[in-house]
């Protein structure tokens, strides 16, 4: 089941996250398998009073993590209201498996009081998301009890929603919830009352000579999310995972006639020929000089009936193909053919130093072969 949930199959992690819900001994063993290859998300944990408007928060920032390209997991304790957000409904019929956008993924779990403890139960499905290769994890807690500390615990960031109207409130607030929390948010900051409110945590705060970030949000609208979002990521920015990489140029390959009377320019320029050796299936002499983090690839045919042979004799000497390095290679050629990108190779080979490769035809790319490679 953690294979397979590893593999992103939406039922095996469903299952998972029930399973290490109920506790007990498969929850122990589930999640110590899931620990051993879990990659640790960036775990933002978002509190407050019912109705303060944390779903609707949660669903904003997630809109705004999906354009990023984040993978993101929701996990939401004893909600008292449902997620109000279209798309979050529609996540949460995603999660149940009718269709396919694996990027989101919500679970509503019950606390099980204060005895129980909720940390156990969150603490497994935050790892089973990560297994699961979720990025980012959102954990919703209501801020009444316990449990918003135990879980700021669990997190990287703790966000306490609080809102307007509220006013003396404030001060009512539990210590530990206060002391958990490393940045406030006054959400409907639309409604009247939001200075007051902002006075409120400021006032109390200098009681303790420290004065944490504080965002004004509008979880309806959306504004002020996409600075909360940076106000999180400021609090502990080690925390955030690296965006991916984007493609970078791995090498262009030039058709030559004779690698040994074309190399001498480069090597003017003090590239050194790092390997030179024979490919027998594409019947091509390579030669790589390194340029930085690229290089130039000398293609000089092994016989004339060739790729490259058959280019040069067409074509001439010249740029043959560029090529540029992505992940998600597998993933990348089942995108392109379902686009209709006209690809110049029929499945991902594999090549010399077992990187991976497929081409993609001129004709989708404004002229120039492309191949797209992953480096082992
Ligand atoms: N005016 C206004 N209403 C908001 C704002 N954000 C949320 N709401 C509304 O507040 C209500 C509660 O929002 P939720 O997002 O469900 O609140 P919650 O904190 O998740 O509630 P529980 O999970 O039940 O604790 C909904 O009717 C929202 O539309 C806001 O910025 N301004
Ligand atoms: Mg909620």
């Amino acid at each position: 089941m953690v294979e397979r949930l590893a593999a992103g199959d939406l039922r095996a992690l469903a299952r998972a996250i029930s399973l290490v819900e109920e506790g007990g001994n498969l929850a122990v063993e589930v999640t110590r398998a899931c620990r051993s290859i879990a990659k640790r998300s960036w775990r933002i944990g978002v509190t407050g009073s019912a109705g303060a408007g944390k779903s609707t928060l949660v669903d904003q920032m997630v809109r705004l993590l999906r354009a990023r390209g984040d993978r993101v997991g929701v996990v939401a304790i004893d909600p008292s209201s449902p997620f109000t957000g279209g798309a979050l409904l529609g996540d949460r019929i995603r999660m149940q498996g009718f269709t396919g956008d694996e990027g989101v993924f919500i679970r509503s779990m019950a606390s099980r009081g204060e005895l129980g403890g909720v940390s156990p139960g969150v603490a497994g499905a935050i790892t089973v998301l990560e297994t699961a290769g979720f990025g980012t994890v959102i954990v919703e807690t209501v801020g009444v009890g316990q449990d918003e500390v135990a879980v700021s615990r669990l997190v990287d960031v703790t966000a306490l929603v609080l809102t307007p109207g509220m006013g003396d409130d404030v001060q009512s607030l539990k210590a530990g919830l206060m002391e958990a929390a490393n940045l406030f948010v006054v959400n409907k900051a639309d409604l009247e009352g939001a200075d007051r409110v902002e006075a409120e945590i400021r006032a109390m705060q200098t009681l303790t000579g420290e004065q944490r970030p504080l965002v004004r949000t509008v979880g309806t609208s959306g504004a002020g999310v996409s600075e909360l979002l940076v106000a999180i990521e400021n609090v502990q920015p080690a925390a955030r995972p690296p965006r991916e990489a984007g493609p970078t140029l791995d090498h262009l390959g030039v058709a030559v006639r004779s690698i040994e009377a074309a190399r001498g320019f480069y090597e003017i320029l003090g590239s050194r020929v790092s390997t030179l050796e024979t490919v027998a299936h594409e019947q091509v002499l390579v030669a790589m000089l390194p340029f930085g983090e690229s290089r130039i690839e000398l293609l000089q045919p092994t016989v004339e009936d060739s790729v490259i042979g058959r280019f040069l004799a067409k074509r001439g000497e010249g740029l043959h193909h560029v090529a540029l390095r992505v992940d998600r290679l597998d993933e990348r050629f089942a995108a392109m053919q379902a686009a209709g990108v006209r690809l110049a190779s029929d499945a991902v080979r594999v090549g010399a130093g077992g990187h991976r490769y497929f081409f993609v035809h001129p004709a989708s790319t404004g002229g120039v072969l492309v191949e797209l490679v992953e480096r082992a």
